[in-house]
């Protein structure tokens, strides 16, 4: 059982719809811990390379100008399996395919504005949260001990 850090960022749509907090809730509620948080305009040279593997793909150039469309929160959460769990927690890609009691189940109807993103696998994980290659979304990550005081 490894503690891993997961890279989630509310998209532009979920900031404008005012559903930071509600999406910040989720997580805390489910008990990861939150390590890193920033809000972040996204330039498209980093867009780009966040989402590289989907270059080829049709939607690739529609995605790119809506995640650099306006303010992104981007945050790193901590815990024992979060990287899985937190695609549970956002539910599929196509929100109208996502189960209701999900981020995207409950707060979203398309697949090109689902509101969230969660790293894929804890290797991405790592890339996305830059402890691998360096900081792609310049965030530090804090791994305080939350609520508990040190004795
Ligand atoms: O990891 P996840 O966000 O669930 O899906 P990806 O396959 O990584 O695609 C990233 C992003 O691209 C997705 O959240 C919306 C957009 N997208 C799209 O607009 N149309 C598709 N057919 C597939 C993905
Ligand atoms: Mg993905």
């Amino acid at each position: 059982e490894q503690v891993e850090q997961t890279y989630i960022m509310v998209k532009p749509d979920g900031v404008q719809r005012g559903l930071v907090g509600e999406i910040i809730s989720r997580f805390e509620r489910k008990g990861f811990k939150l390590t890193g948080l920033k809000l972040f305009q996204c330039p498209k040279e980093l867009a780009e390379e966040h989402y590289k593997d989907l270059k080829t793909k049709s939607f690739y150039p529609t995605l790119i100008d809506y995640i650099t469309s306006g303010p992104v929160v981007c945050m790193v959460w901590e815990g024992v399996g979060v990287v899985a769990s937190a695609r549970k927690l956002i539910g599929s890609t196509n929100p109208l395919q996502a189960e209701p009691g999900t981020i995207r189940g409950d707060l979203a109807v398309q697949t090109g504005r689902n509101v969230v993103h969660g790293s894929d696998s804890p290797e991405n994980g790592k890339r996305e949260t830059g402890t691998l290659n360096g900081t792609l979304f310049g965030l530090r990550s804090l791994s305080l001990n939350h609520g508990k005081k040190k004795t």
